[in-house]
This record gives structure tokens, C-alpha cells and sequence, in this order.
């Protein structure tokens, strides 16, 4: 089966920060798992480059709009494999293809009778490009997210005729409870159609920088209109030669936070059903990474540089600490500190020292080849925790199929420190001493290298640099996923250097 999952595509108004990394990961961690599962999955990123945000940006810099979003895109492009990101595209609204299929389906929706001309009058954030309803402005008529002040601006453009899609749109959530995820954001989507839709301004006069009306060529599109069919124009280009249309569209899930829930749970919808095409299957919504209990953003300036983070921690402690600390779906504080806490007491000791304990048993006690042995009855059970290692990869894929990445990150972690306990409460080192209990010492051996193989499996999408050393240690070639107990003993095994080495100098903060 296909599998389809996307990131927002990022302004290029300013560098990448942890914020656009930890989308990235999360949707990241989904294509990789799905990749394992044996399914056919496209992963697309990329970058908005059009609008407001990045013409006020490009001009505040003195420089053209373009430069900017070539210097930034190329950002954003090499945070990716310095995340591990697996995209199988980057999409640039700057791309002639894109600008090219995003005019065919407005052209589209124009044709239906989904458009009309009118005057607009209201508080525009251009860093949002949104306007805001009075009811939304902070005291002083400022933005709720970027807390600047707003102008009231009145202009003749274009409109999308949102308020003929209320009704459909209510059928739409009643018919898919799934739509979208966690519930409560569904909720908030729904309430927000529920309390009636306004048509919203299609277009802009004012602005250069962007993609021109094709039946009003005047009239540059408002971004996010652009911006939202990247969904689907990239499908049509991402591959020379061949279009993925068929094989990828519907889209199976949107990942993105709450600040943009509104245009992907009621425009987009909207906008595919006015342009006659089929939706996507769902979207998942997560919350904020906040820093000093404020959401980290490049207006406000409280932002952590992937860059940095990965060249202290590296990527797969990045990427396991995001999704550790900030539970996927809710809102949560991070800081240095509180990696480097992390760092050490979960990669370091419990899933570090399991692997290192593991190996070194093996290459001590059975000279590197894991014995043959019997399931414990107790690790694979669920009683005590239920997180027996029978059930663990369908629980796993279960909490992922709903895209709970932090939840399923829970579920291998208590299979970590579970494995921990059993090594405590076993002691292979005094039933080495015992030449008489060699089959207990095999058995117990056994299990560990079993136990440790299919958690690192499971946790190779969260991990992908540092569960293939391990699972190479292991003598594990495959990257599928396993039962526990699906595969037997005489298997060699190499002992290898610590996969989260001591950090050296402490972090500030
Ligand atoms: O909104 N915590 O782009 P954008 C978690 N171009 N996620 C965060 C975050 C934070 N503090 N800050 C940013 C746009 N993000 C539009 C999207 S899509 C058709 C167009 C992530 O550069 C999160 O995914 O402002 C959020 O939705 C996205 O970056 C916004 O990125």
C-alpha cells in the first residue's frame, strides 16, 4: 500500500529553528516506520516562498525576494540530511512546475464558480499572511502569535467562496471522525466551521511576489492558496518523466502544529472540493516547543539552531530527545539542560548500557555467537506494565497508525528498561560462574540479544545513525520489522564503542 505524509513547507523569511526540525523528525519518524512496514511511502518538505512574509523579510534585508528564498530554501535543504530526513522530495514554491499546476487548479476552481471580485476591509498579519477577526487581536489590535501591531487595510481582490463549503465541510468531520487528530484539535477545527464561514480573499493587488491570477494576471495569489496545493502539485513533478499523482494522491497524513490548523482543516478541504479533487485522508496536529514557556519562534527570537543542537548532541539524540520531552500533540518547554538530563540518563545508561551489557556478555561468556535459547515466558508476557516483547511491534504500529509518536517512543522505552530489569534480575555473571547452569546462561542470553534486536528495530525510525550500528553489532541485515523470538541463536555478534559517549563540557541553561 501507498503511504503519503507531509510537513508544512517553511518560509524562507529566516533560517530554520527547532521548531520546523521537530515537525520534520515527526513526520520523519512516520515515513521511515512505514518504510519498514514494507509499505510504498513518499515523504515530501519543502519551502514557501511566496507572499508577504518573504517579500517584507527580502526587503527589511535590502536584498530581492528571490535571493532570500534561494539562500534560505538551501537552509532548510541542508538541515535535512542533517536531521536524517528521508524526504523523497523538497518542493520550492518557486518552482516553474509548481507555479505552473498550482494556476491550473485555481484556474479550475474559477471555472466552477467559486470565485468572485470585492472589496476587503480587516487587520492583516503579514508575517502570518492571514487576517485576523477582531476577536483574534490582542489589546492594541496586535497579532496572537507574533504580538506585532496590525494595520486595517482595505483592498479589491479577489474571493473564494468559503461560506457555500460550511455544510459540506460538516459532513465531511461527521463522516471521517478521523479528519483530524488529536480529537481536541478536531474539535477546535469544527467549532471554528460551526461558527459560520466567511468567504476569504483570494488574491493580492499589492503584491509582486507571488503567483499571478490566471484569468487576472493583475492579481498575485495569496500564498497560502499556493502554498497548500504544494500537497499536490509536487506529486506531478518530483519525479522526471513520471507523474505520482496516482500512486500517492489522496494524501494519508498532514503533519503540522496548531498555528495552521485552521487553513489545513477548513481552506484545504475547501479548496480541493471547489477544485473537484479528493482529499486527504487526515491530518495530525501537534502542539508547541516552547522555550521559556513561550513559543519558540523567530519573531520572538527564542529560538535553538538545529545546527548547533545536532553538532552537540547529534541527530539521533535530537531527534529522540524532541519526541521524548514534548509529548507529539501537546505543547512543551525544552532546554539544553534538559537534553544533556535526558542524554545521559536514557540514551547513555538505559539504552546504551543495555546494548553494551548485551554485546559484551555474549563476546565474553559465548565468544560473540548468541546462543540458542527458550523465550522467557515472563519478558514476553504483558503482565507487570503490559509491555511484554511479544505484543510490543503491534502495539507500536497500532500507536503510529494514529501517529502517536511519543506514545509508541513509550511503549520501546519500557521494553528498554524492562530488558534492564531482566539483566538485574537474571545475573548472567554468577550463572557464569556455575558451569552447571550454562542452558539458564544461554537462555538468558538469548533473550537479551532477542529483546534488544527487535526494540532497536522499532526504534530504528526514531534512530536511524545509531540503531544501524547496533543492529549491524547485532548481525542484523534486514530492517523489517520482527517478533520477538522470530529468530533463533547462532548468530555472531561484534562489540562496538559506546553509542552515546559521556558529553563533554556541561550545557548552559
Ligand atoms: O506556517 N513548535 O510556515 P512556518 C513546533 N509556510 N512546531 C513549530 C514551531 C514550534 N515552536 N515553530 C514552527 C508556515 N513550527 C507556512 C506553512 S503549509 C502549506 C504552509 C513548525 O515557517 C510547525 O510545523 O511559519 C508549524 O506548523 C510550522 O513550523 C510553521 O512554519
Amino acid at each position: 500500500m501507498s503511504f503519503y505524509v507531509t510537513t508544512p513547507i517553511y518560509y524562507v523569511n529566516a533560517e530554520p529553528h527547532l521548531g520546523h526540525a521537530y515537525t520534520t523528525i515527526g513526520a520523519d519518524i512516520l515515513a521511515r516506520h512505514m518504510r519498514q512496514r514494507g509499505e510504498d511511502v513518499f515523504f515530501l518538505t519543502g519551502t514557501d516562498e511566496h507572499g508577504e512574509p518573504v517579500a517584507q523579510a527580502a526587503e527589511r534585508q535590502g536584498v530581492e525576494p528571490r535571493a532570500l528564498a534561494d539562500k534560505n530554501s538551501q537552509r532548510f535543504k541542508d538541515l535535512m540530511p542533517r536531521i536524517d530526513a528521508s524526504n523523497d522530495f523538497f518542493i520550492r514554491t518557486s518552482d516553474p512546475e509548481h507555479v505552473a499546476k498550482v494556476q491550473e487548479v485555481m484556474q479550475r476552481i474559477h471555472d466552477n464558480g467559486h470565485t468572485y471580485e470585492g472589496t476587503y476591509e480587516g487587520y492583516y498579519c503579514p508575517r502570518c499572511a492571514d487576517f485576523k477577526t477582531p476577536t483574534e487581536l490582542l489589546e492594541g489590535n496586535r497579532c496572537p502569535i507574533h504580538e506585532i501591531v496590525l494595520e486595517l487595510e482595505t483592498e479589491q481582490n479577489w474571493f473564494f467562496r468559503l461560506s457555500t463549503f460550511q455544510e459540506p465541510l460538516e459532513k465531511l468531520y461527521a463522516g471521517h471522525p478521523d479528519f483530524v487528530r488529536p480529537d481536541f484539535r478536531r474539535n477546535e477545527a469544527l467549532a471554528f466551521i460551526k461558527g459560520g464561514l466567511q468567504d476569504v480573499s483570494l488574491s493580492r493587488p499589492k503584491l509582486s511576489w507571488g503567483v499571478p491570477l490566471p484569468w487576472d494576471p493583475e492579481q498575485v495569489m495569496y500564498v497560502w492558496f499556493d502554498a497548500l496545493l504544494n500537497y499536490y502539485t509536487a506529486l506531478s513533478y518530483a519525479r522526471p518523466g513520471e507523474d505520482l499523482t496516482e500512486r500517492y494522491w489522496p494524501c494519508d497524513v498532514h503533519v503540522m502544529a496548531k498555528d495552521i490548523l485552521k487553513f489545513h482543516s477548513v481552506y484545504w478541504p475547501a479548496m480541493l472540493m471547489a477544485a473537484e479533487l479528493p482529499l486527504p485522508k487526515g491530518l495530525y496536529v501537534h502542539g508547541y516547543l516552547l522555550m521559556d514557556d513561550k513559543k519558540m519562534s523567530k519573531s520572538l527570537g527564542n529560538v535553538l539552531d538545529p545546527f548547533e543542537v545536532i553538532d552537540r548532541f547529534g541527530s539521533d539524540a535530537l531527534r529522540f530527545y524532541c519526541f521524548r520531552e514534548v509529548s507529539f500533540g501537546q505543547d512543551g518547554s525544552i532546554s539544553p539542560a534538559g537534553f544533556e538530563s535526558r542524554y545521559e540518563t536514557e540514551l547513555a545508561n538505559d539504552f546504551g548500557n543495555l546494548a553494551s551489557r548485551t554485546l559484551a556478555m555474549i563476546d565474553r561468556y559465548r565468544d560473540g555467537v548468541v546462543p540458542e535459547g527458550a523465550l522467557d515466558e515472563a519478558l514476553a508476557g504483558d503482565e507487570g506494565g503490559g509491555a511484554g516483547l511479544a505484543t510490543l511491534r503491534d502495539r507500536v504500529c497500532d500507536l503510529l497508525d494514529g501517529c502517536e509518536i511519543s506514545r509508541a517512543l513509550e511503549a520501546c522505552w519500557e521494553a528498554v528498561r524492562r530488558l534492564n530489569r531482566y539483566v538485574e534480575e537474571m545475573r548472567p555473571w554468577d550463572l557464569a560462574k556455575d558451569d552447571e547452569r550454562a542452558a539458564e546462561l544461554d537462555d538468558v542470553l538469548f533473550n537479551l540479544a532477542e529483546g534488544l534486536r527487535v526494540v532497536t528495530l522499532l526504534l530504528h525510525a526514531y534512530m536511524p545513525a545509531a540503531t544501524d550500528k547496533l543492529l549491524a553489532a547485532l548481525g542484523e541485515d534486514d530492517r523489517g520489522l520482527c517478533e520477538f523470538g522470530s529468530r533463533g541463536g547462532g548468530v555472531e555478534v561484534e562489540r562496538i564503542p559506546a553509542l552515546f559517549p559521556k558529553l563533554d563540557a556541561p550545557a548552559k541553561g
